[in-house]
């Protein structure tokens, strides 16, 4: 079983309910265990200004899928929640599943890059995820949580909940 972290956005159709939805769905699959899940937060949209705020969580499960493997049952799970993918980079979106974290891995393929490589200038991404983590947590490749959270501006974040 491997700890994954789960970054989980949306500024479409109430938010904060299908961040809600989102985590009961993915706690509900066989194969994924929730193990921590953040405070609900608010930021104003990175890129395109012209779309309604965003709401984040991120949350942390066990798994027994590879990387790959969750990455397709995660995009099955956005597609369930109305997501559509024709829609502009960085714009509106009911449902963004990214993976953050998996274990200590690093992973470099052209579909999936682990850790998230927009982590370090996203502080609704880092602040979620300290809040979860156990200490002082080192992300491969990019230093430990404490410091990356230090050197990231807030954006606008705000915790909801
Ligand atoms: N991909 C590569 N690595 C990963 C990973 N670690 N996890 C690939 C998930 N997917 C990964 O993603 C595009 C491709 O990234 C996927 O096909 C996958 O193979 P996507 O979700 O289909 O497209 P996207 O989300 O439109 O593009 P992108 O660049 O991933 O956008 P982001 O980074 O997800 O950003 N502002 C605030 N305040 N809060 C937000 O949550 N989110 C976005 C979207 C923009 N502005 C935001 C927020
Ligand atoms: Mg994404």
């Amino acid at each position: 079983m491997t700890e994954v972290y789960i970054g989980l956005g949306s500024n479409l159709e109430n938010p904060a309910t299908k961040i809600q939805q989102a985590r009961l769905f993915i706690a509900k699959q066989a194969e994924m265990t929730e193990t921590r899940f953040s405070s609900l937060y608010s930021s104003p949209p990175m890129g395109p200004k012209d779309q309604p705020d965003y709401v984040n969580a991120v949350m942390s499960i066990q798994t027994g899928l590879t990387a790959i493997e969750l990455l397709t049952a995660l995009q099955q799970i956005e597609n369930n929640f109305g997501r559509d993918r024709d829609t502009i980079r960085w714009g509106a979106r009911t449902l963004d599943l990214d993976i953050l974290l998996y274990g200590e891995q690093q992973i470099d393929l052209p579909y999936l890059k682990v850790p998230h490589i927009g982590l370090p200038e996203r502080a609704f991404v880092l602040y979620p995820l300290q809040e979860i983590v156990n200490g002082n947590l080192w992300v491969p490749g990019m230093g430990y949580i404490d410091d990356l959270v230090v050197q990231c501006p807030l954006a606008g974040l705000e915790k909801l909940s």
